[in-house]
């Protein structure tokens, strides 16, 4: 049985949903905590898993900061996972991924457990059947087999498609983190 407090954050371009996702986690009614120095907030959520391990996850989210790589390096130092999120329906956040894990690896001192995470599902399936939507679209094939080649790289990793607009796999992407961190560390 595990007690913990992990330190996660979430990265990806902008307006991929990642404050969507964290929202949609927590439910209204909290209040993150503005790191004004660094341009991230945080804010922590209890979760029980199987085994009785009892873990809170501290969630730290760029503040609209992801065009400032200048400010971000603090923003890793003693992250334990990292939800790596882009949008299905905006291949250029995708084709930045291996950059954002470059730099929270870079930056974190290890490679650090990985869910990746493509959001934005309930925008996909309304494009689906739009011609002109279909070289930006990224399908759930080619998600996958990106996690496949984090995986290979000697992280622990999962891949999820999530909707922040319907919660569609929001909880399930948080636990699976914890999991992973978990995991990495022997833990379970
Ligand atoms: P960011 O924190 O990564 O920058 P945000 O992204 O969470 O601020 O989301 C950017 C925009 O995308 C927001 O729209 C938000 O409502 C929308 N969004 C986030 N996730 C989803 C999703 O899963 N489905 C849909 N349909 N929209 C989503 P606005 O209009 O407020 O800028
Ligand atoms: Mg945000």
């Amino acid at each position: 049985m595990v007690t913990a407090l992990f330190k996660v954050v979430l990265m990806g371009d902008g307006s991929v949903g990642k404050t969507s996702l964290r929202r949609t986690y927590m439910g209204e009614g909290f209040k993150a905590q503005y790191m004004i120095t660094i341009g991230a907030d945080f804010a922590v959520k209890k979760m029980s898993l199987a085994g009785g391990h009892d873990v809170s996850i501290q969630i730290w989210d760029l503040a609209g900061q992801e065009h400032f790589k200048s400010v971000r390096s603090t923003f890793y130092k003693g992250a334990q996972g990292a939800l790596a999120v882009y949008s299905t329906v905006e291949r250029s956040s995708f084709d930045n991924i291996s950059e954002w894990l470059e730099e929270c690896w870079g930056n974190a001192g290890k490679k650090i457990p990985i869910v990746l995470i493509g959001n934005k599902t309930d925008l996909r399936d309304q494009f689906k059947d739009n011609p002109v939507m279909q070289q930006t679209i990224v399908t759930t094939e080619e998600g996958q087999k990106l996690a496949d080649d984090i995986a290979k790289m000697g992280t622990h990793t999962s891949f999820i498609e999530t909707s922040a607009k319907t919660g569609q796999n929001v909880e399930a992407s948080f636990l699976e983190l914890a999991i992973k961190i978990l995991e990495a560390g022997g833990l379970v």
